[in-house]
């Protein structure tokens, strides 16, 4: 908890790879439209990194298979992204959003925490800011984005997903109630599928259901996540965004079912995992010196394997390749694999405002 209230603005590219595809196609604006491979349809391969929202009606969303999500939007259109206009619009909003000299936490290619304090009063300046800024992006980059406004980061994270695409929402701290209460348990960062599956299974869907609780009842009510909750209910979570107790690595890792040696697939998982990790890495400017791989085999067994390279590097080759060579000789196990992690570190850093968090909430 902060001592001084804060207000955080958080800010979120409305389905990014998408919309960087549409506004240099307009023609094909309207249609269901999945950013993945695009030979999909033939080799039934790769993976979904965003979707339009008429795309996500039928159930389709990020890091679906491209066939589950043919299965169920056959009509969709598939287009690749174009990872340099990705970069640059992204490196376009950052700077301006870093030229304000606020304190910034950019969190990933499209979203980023600003701390507007020092240059708002109060909720009401803050909307009107933080529609300046929705303003001046979709008038330089032409893409529009969401923006939650809160004394939290994760209500502010909350916030920003809210209401999308192009919404602005405010969430005062005599609001929490009625902000919290349609809310599914689920939006919220931190609580993962596992931990969702087993509120369901005792009836708890909502927040609403949850929130008039004190923190011993939800600790009652659904075990250690209870603190978590009542923590983030209450507006007692973190609006810190300073390069305090930095994050000291980058990772990514997918579950899933498959057949022993199914190395397209295996092939398939990794380049996904490694795209978002390496993403990640190139947009908060690091160098890194060590790639870590985790498998884990059918039966539960796990294993990790690290290479570290003479210098740091953000050659996107030379880490594929540090990857793939820890990954290559397990791909052929005869047991299967269940989950394949890829993680960075012994980070140098080009700028220190961006460094991530370990703790971010
Ligand atoms: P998100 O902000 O998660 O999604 P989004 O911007 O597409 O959609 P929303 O409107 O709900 O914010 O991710 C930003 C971009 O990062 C997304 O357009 C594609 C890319 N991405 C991946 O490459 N892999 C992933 O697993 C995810 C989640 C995103
Ligand atoms: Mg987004």
């Amino acid at each position: 908890m902060d001592e001084h209230p804060r207000i955080i603005a958080h800010i979120d590219l409305d389905m990014f790879y998408a919309a960087i595809v549409l506004r240099d196609d307009p023609t094909l604006r309207g249609f269901p439209l999945i950013i993945g491979n695009p030979n999909a349809r033939e080799t039934k391969r790769g993976v979904v990194l965003t979707a339009t929202y008429e795309a996500r009606k039928y159930g389709v969303h990020s890091g679906m298979s491209m066939a589950e999500a043919l299965k169920r939007c056959p009509q969709a259109i598939i287009r690749r992204s174009d990872y340099e206009k990705n970069k640059e619009a992204s490196e376009t909003i950052m700077n301006y959003l870093k030229s304000f000299n606020l304190p910034i936490r950019i969190a990933s290619i499209d979203e980023a925490y600003i701390d507007i304090t020092n240059r708002c009063s109060d909720f009401h300046e803050a909307f009107v800011f933080v529609k300046e800024i929705q303003q001046w992006i979709y008038d330089k980059v032409k893409l529009t984005v969401s923006i939650g406004v809160a004394q939290t980061k994760i209500i502010a994270k909350i916030a920003s997903d809210f209401n999308k695409p192009n919404a602005v929402t405010v969430v005062t701290p005599t609001g929490y109630e009625e902000f919290f209460h349609g809310l599914k348990i689920s939006i919220i960062p931190g609580i993962g599928k596992v931990a969702f599956k087993r509120f369901e299974a005792l009836g708890y869907t909502t927040c609403g259901q949850l929130y008039q609780m004190d923190r011993h009842q939800l600790k009652l009510a659904v075990g250690s996540a209870g603190d978590f909750l009542y923590d983030v209910f209450h507006g007692n979570t973190s609006s810190d965004l300073s390069t305090r107790g930095e994050r000291k690595s980058i990772s990514h890792e997918t579950t899933f079912h498959s057949d022993a040696k199914d190395i397209p697939l295996y092939i398939e998982k990794i380049e996904y995992i490694f795209s978002k990790t390496y993403n990640e890495l190139i947009i908060k400017q690091l160098y890194c010196k060590t790639v870590t791989v985790k498998i884990r085999f059918r039966g539960f067994d796990t294993i990790t394997r690290s290479k570290t390279l003479p210098n740091p590097t953000n050659d996107r080759e030379k880490l594929y390749q540090a990857m793939f060579e820890l990954y290559e000789e397990h791909l052929i196990d005869p047991r299967g694999i269940r989950l394949l992690g890829v993680k960075f570190s012994q980070f140098a850093q080009l700028s220190d405002e961006i460094v991530p968090l370990v703790e971010f909430f």
